[in-house]
Formats: C-alpha cells, structure tokens, sequence
C-alpha cells in the first residue's frame, strides 16, 4: 500500500484516469470538475489513458470512438442523449456513402464526425502517430487534461464467437448490438505493442491512479494488455482507487455484462474489483469504490484486501461525477 498524497501538494496533484469512452468521459468531466474546485490545483496533472481497441478503418478513415467521445465530452461538443459524435450533426455524406455502398449499413459517420476522422487521416498519412494527432486535436479544444492513446499501435478488438469465427469489435456492438455470445476478445499484435509516450512515466509520476467506471473487459481489459502499462500500476507509488461500473448487480450502460460473462466475471460489484485484484495480491486496487445499492459487498471485497469505499456512484451530471472523484480522492489523501 502506498502512502497517501497530502492536500498542499494540490497545486501539483498528478493524477492519472484509465478510460473508455461513455463512461470514460462522465468520469474524466467529474476528474476536470473536482480538481478545478481544489484550491491551489491546476488541470495540468491530469492525464487521460484512453482505449483504442474500438478504433478501425472503415470508408477509407480511421475512426477513434472512444478518443473522441472522451475529446467532444471535455470541449462540450458532444451529443448527450446519443452517447456518441457530435451535437448537432448532419448525415449528408453518410447517406451519399451508404448510395456508394461504402462503409457499414448500420453505422453512422455524422458530417461534423466525418471532418475529424478526415482530419485524423489525414495527419496519420503525413506521419503523425496517434498520440501526436490527439496533442493536435487538443490544440483546437483546450480539454484541460493531457489525453494519451493507450498505445500508438493499431490493436483492434477483435470478438471471437462460439463458431470459430470473429469479428471486428464495432460490428459485435453496433450490428449485432452484443447479441452473440462471445468466446473470447483479443487484441492481435498487443503483446509487441508499446505504451504510447508518456503514459508510463505519467503513471509514474502520479498522485493517485484511477480506473474509471468503464467497461472492465473491453475498455479498460485492452489498457491493461499492453505490455509494460499493468506493471507500472504494480510499481507506481500513486494509490490506485478502481470505480465500481456496476450499480445494484447490473450494469450501469452498455453491454458489459455480456463482456463479463465471457471471461467468467459475474455482473457484481465484488466479482469485478476481485478481477481486478488487490495490488496487495499481485493485482492493481488499493481502493474501489462502490455504490451504496451493493454496500452489502463491502466486507467481501474488504477480505480480498481492497479497501472499499460506499458511496453513490450515479455519474448523472457534473457535480455528480466530481463527488465520486472527491470520494476517490478522500478515500486516498494523507
Ligand atoms: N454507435 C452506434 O450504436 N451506432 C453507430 O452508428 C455508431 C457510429 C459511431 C461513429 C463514430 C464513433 O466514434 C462512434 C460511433 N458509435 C456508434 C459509438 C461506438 O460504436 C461505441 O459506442 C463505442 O465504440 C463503445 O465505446
């Protein structure tokens, strides 16, 4: 267990958020809140390590889902009721794409979406990596945090079904909407993929480490397969505080479950901290944080030797989210 940070480090309380990208987003708006409302705190501590198993190439672009969803979240751009793309947007060029017969029937490349995976494309063909794109695409929307690619490699989850076939991870989950059982989810080439610059000497150099309420096997399981990034959280002096994604035994958003079921995880707050372990025990939580409706797990979850902390985990706006990232910090602070 590490020692707690103290509070007159605030001005350079570092912390750093592992992140999917619904829920990766919630959380990191609550992480940018929090740390604005702290005296002394600046937003520059904060980086954001965000998945890109869901990216893939589709009409000739390369598409981030959960890079924008966490970009357009943080510059307040983002469509709130859809969960994905923009505000606002149109689908001119999608319906001229699907008369073409190119990309996917059941996927929608908005226009104002479009002009950023044009853009992304295009500074990837001039030889930007990734992280480099994200820096540039920061440059337009300040988003007060550091937003870093899990790697710089192209790793996409592929979903492996009962039949021995599999399929891209965006056509499991937009298409077939998790309706077919998965065996397995793989990341091929994640074993010689690398961290992407910066992330492990940002969990490194950190405070605290948090492992946002996203998607345990398909979010944050693709974070943790690169090589060298579940080390550094062993290693790190910073306490890592994991937020519960399950509320009352279910699933708070998306099909997590399914994802769960097929690693042999149960849909429970206290089947998923021990999934993640304590870093006690060769895993990685110091703390997690679960909500008050699976309080009754505590004690269970206490025994694996993670400290556990009750609290409401609903991230229905803001403020919300900032007070579990408050209760994060607490659960942390010497
Ligand atoms: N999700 C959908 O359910 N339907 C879509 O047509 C769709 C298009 C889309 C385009 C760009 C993008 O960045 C995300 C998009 N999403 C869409 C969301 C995405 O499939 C997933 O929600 C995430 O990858 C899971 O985190």
């Amino acid at each position: 267990m590490t020692s707690g940070f103290q509070t007159g480090d605030a001005a350079t309380l570092r912390i750093v958020v592992l992140a999917g990208g619904v829920g990766g987003s919630r959380f990191s708006i609550g992480v940018r809140e929090s740390l604005r409302r702290r005296p002394g705190a600046g937003a520059s501590g904060f980086t954001i390590v965000v998945n890109t198993g869901d990216d893939l190439w589709l009409s000739g672009v390369r598409l981030q889902p959960d890079v924008d969803s966490i970009v357009y979240a943080l510059a307040g751009v983002n469509d709130t009721a859809r969960g994905w793309g923009r505000e606002g947007d149109s689908e001119r060029v999608n319906a001229e794409l699907q008369a073409w017969g190119s990309g996917w029937p059941w996927f929608t490349l908005g226009d104002l979406d479009l002009g950023t995976h044009l853009a992304r494309t295009g500074w990837l063909r001039d030889g930007l990596s990734p992280t480099q794109v994200i820096e540039r695409m920061s440059r337009r929307w300040p988003l007060g945090a550091t937003l870093l690619p899990m790697t710089d490699a192209e790793v996409d989850t592929q979903v492996a079904l009962g039949d021995g076939t599999s399929m891209h991870f965006q056509e499991w989950w937009t298409r077939h909407r998790a309706t077919l059982e998965p065996v397995r989810f793989d990341n091929p080439g994640i074993d010689r993929a690398a961290p992407a610059a910066g992330v492990l000497e940002a969990i490194a150099e950190a405070d605290v480490v948090l492992i946002a309420p996203s998607n345990p096997v398909v979010s944050i399981g693709p974070i943790l397969a690169v090589p060298g990034i579940r080390e550094a959280l062993r290693a790190t002096d910073a306490s890592v505080v994991g937020v519960s994604p399950i509320i009352g035994g279910r699933v708070v958003r998306g099909m997590a479950d399914v994802c769960l079921r097929a690693i042999g995880v149960d849909t429970s707050a206290a089947a998923v901290a021990a999934h993640y372990g304590a870093r006690s025990d060769a895993g990685l939580l110091d703390v997690w944080l679960i909500a008050e409706e699976d309080a009754a797990s505590a004690d269970e979850i206490e025994r694996r030797g993670i400290r556990t902390v009750v609290t409401p985990l609903w991230m229905k706006d803001a403020a919300a989210s900032a007070a579990i990232v408050d209760a994060a910090l607490a659960a942390v602070e010497g």
